[in-house]
């Protein structure tokens, strides 16, 4: 194994989010959408974990993870407009309990895709007060959990939930096309970052606030066009500059970042592709890394110039999400090795890094593809919701333990100094 070196307190561990792992979510917009046929797959059961969450921490703790991410589900917490299920809010406290106690830092996201049903049946991210009904929901979240939570993820990436409910429109609120509504609802969840970001902070001084950024890396098709390249630089701007525009670096105190792989671009067809340019999967592409299950290319020199780029902003970097869906466990190794090689390497240069979580921490309802995109750190059968380890655990578990056996023998040495 190559040395690889983390600072001390590095937090380690992996993602999920309520609908993709619960089970049951039967209260809100993606529900109402595999009910009525319009997107491929059910969620169903899940991986069943609002029951088996216990469990499933446990294996988290057995791997040698320091931190878990999770999602709150709104539409658990506000079924209805004006009903709100304290059990929901109870069974989120035990989750939080549940993670201190085996030594795991919740990092917790408040929005991860989802909306409640009649959030959306009322207009959802159009409306002018979505922000406001976002932070009444908010405020209850934080008050329940107090200081038990230090690590917030307000919104999980605004940018791909409005290019996929109002742009391609292949999730709700399926509305495709529809620019001036992306706009809309592209500042509607930015204030409501904002909004949000002083919600926690009144409720629990201590807190620290992001929202998980998908940071693709965008380059241009044809280098030598200029019309490519102008291209990519736009897309750039939208993809991974506009939202922070929006929010302001002010209302932010670590910078969440989850990457998977690079967007390669060309400026050609109409208007809105030759300007931001259209995605180009050609595989002629310098460098072409093996593809995973949903067709993302693993580039992990890419993670490189993400990590160092949002590490000039001056505030400390999270790795909410970077993982790789395949049945090949050979890739999957692979893929982990040279992101963390990566990691390790912008720690080096001096990038303020304090964590890496994978996506995700089992096989899990991955949106339009169901349950045949194999992100998991443990496999799972969905018929007897059994949960089988990866041979990678055992790669990232050497990894990040020896960095904690190093961190305990530096302190060590240091009392007895
Ligand atoms: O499963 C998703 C997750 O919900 C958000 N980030 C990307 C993951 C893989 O597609």
């Amino acid at each position: 194994m190559t040395d690889l070196h983390f600072p001390p307190g590095f937090l380690w561990g992996a993602s999920t989010a309520s609908h993709q792992v619960e089970g049951g979510n039967r209260h809100n917009d993606w529900w109402d959408a595999e009910q009525n046929g319009r997107v491929p797959y059910c969620s169903g059961s899940a991986c069943k974990h609002y029951e088996l969450f216990r469990q499933d921490f446990d294996l988290a703790r057995s791997w040698g993870h320091n931190a878990h991410r999770f999602s709150v589900e709104w539409s658990r917490v506000q079924p209805e407009w004006n009903r709100w299920d304290s059990a929901a809010l109870d069974h989120y406290l035990d989750v939080v309990v549940a993670l201190r106690e085996r030594g795991l830092e919740p990092v917790v996201t408040l929005h991860h895709f989802t909306n409640p049903a009649w959030f959306t049946r009322a207009g959802g991210w159009q409306r002018k007060d979505s922000a406001e009904l976002f932070n009444g929901y908010v405020d209850r979240v934080v008050r329940t959990f107090g200081d038990r939570v230090r690590f917030w993820l307000t919104v999980n990436e605004p940018t791909v939930y409005v290019k996929q409910g109002y742009v391609t429109g292949e999730w709700p609120p399926f509305r495709s096309g529809k620019w001036r509504e992306a706009w809309a609802a592209m500042r509607n969840l930015a204030r409501a970052h904002r909004m949000s970001y002083h919600t926690i902070h009144e409720a629990n001084p201590r807190g620290l606030v992001s929202f998980a950024h998908n940071a693709p890396a965008v380059e241009p098709c044809r280098p030598w066009s200029r019309t490519d390249r102008l291209a990519a630089a736009a897309r750039d701007w939208v993809l991974n500059r506009l939202f922070f525009r929006l929010t302001g670096l002010q209302t932010l105190d670590f910078i969440g970042i989850n990457y998977y792989t690079r967007t390669v671009v060309r400026s050609e067809g109409g208007l809105s592709t030759r300007i931001l340019g259209a995605v180009c999967r050609s595989h002629r592409h310098s460098s072409q890394g093996p593809v995973s299950q949903v067709g993302w290319e693993s580039y992990p020199h890419g993670f490189g110039e993400v990590l160092h780029r949002f590490g000039r902003l001056g505030l400390p970097v999270l790795v909410t999400e970077n993982g790789f869906a395949t049945d090949d466990e050979q890739l999957r190794l692979e893929f982990i090795k040279r992101h963390l090689e990566i990691l390790a390497g912008a720690v080096q240069s001096g990038v303020d890094l304090i964590g890496y979580l994978y996506w995700t921490l089992m096989d899990n309802f991955e949106w339009n593809e169901g349950p045949n995109a194999r992100f998991g750190l443990a496999a799972v059968d969905f018929e007897t919701q059994t949960r089988t380890a990866r041979p990678c655990v055992d790669y990232l578990s050497q990894v990040f333990g020896k960095t904690r056996s190093e961190a305990r023998n530096r302190s060590e040495g240091t009392a007895a100094a």
